[in-house]
């Protein structure tokens, strides 16, 4: 199993704010849609909130919650009670880690490829991407600047992948 990040981040590694993304950017849903569609998507519960309701759950995708609430249920989502829970339970493929920043920050360790949209923007956020730190071998489309939106914000994709096998997985 290969488990892999995917998030947009502002300058100064802002993704969310009140709960919410500050930012419109459709040609960054359409590279999201389009890398994790068939595939299980794991998030907070937070994340799941943020989802715009008619995209709950996220259509095409298995969707795998993780939150310590014993309480907690939604329909479409399965529940796991821990990062560690949720990962478990995808075994094939790869399993996407679509959010949010605690979450991001809990696999990080365990990650093996992280998709980055830089987004050319310097936004109010109240919560921000991990650091990745070394050791990730870096490839951007467009190779030099940035692409430009239909909205008029600029952004490129990042791919990152690590030199060294993640933990767990040596
Ligand atoms: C934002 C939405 C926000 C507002 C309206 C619709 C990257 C993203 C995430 C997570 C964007 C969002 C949507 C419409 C398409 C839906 C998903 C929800 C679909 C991430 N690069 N971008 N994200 N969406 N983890 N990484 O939640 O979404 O995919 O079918």
């Amino acid at each position: 199993m290969s488990v892999a990040l995917i998030w947009a981040e502002a300058r100064g590694g802002v993704i969310g704010q009140g709960g919410g993304i500050p930012w419109h950017l459709p040609e960054d849903l359409a590279h999201f849609r389009e890398l994790t569609c068939g595939s299980t998507v794991v998030m907070g519960r937070k994340t799941w909130d943020s989802l715009p309701e008619r995209f709950r759950p996220l259509p095409g995708r298995r969707n795998i919650v993780v939150t310590r609430d014993a309480e907690w249920t939604a329909e479409g989502a399965q529940v796991a009670h821990s990062l560690e829970a949720a990962l478990g339970t995808g075994a094939d493929e790869t399993v996407w880690v679509i959010g949010g920043g605690d979450i991001y920050r809990q696999a990080l360790g365990t990650a093996d490829r992280i998709e980055i949209t830089e987004v050319d923007l310097d936004p109010v956020g109240d919560t921000r991407a991990p650091e990745v730190g070394e050791g990730w071998a870096r490839s951007q489309d467009p190779v030099d600047g940035f692409h430009e939106s239909k909205s008029g914000i600029q952004y490129r994709f990042v791919t990152l992948t690590r030199d060294e096998p993640a933990a767990g997985q040596r």
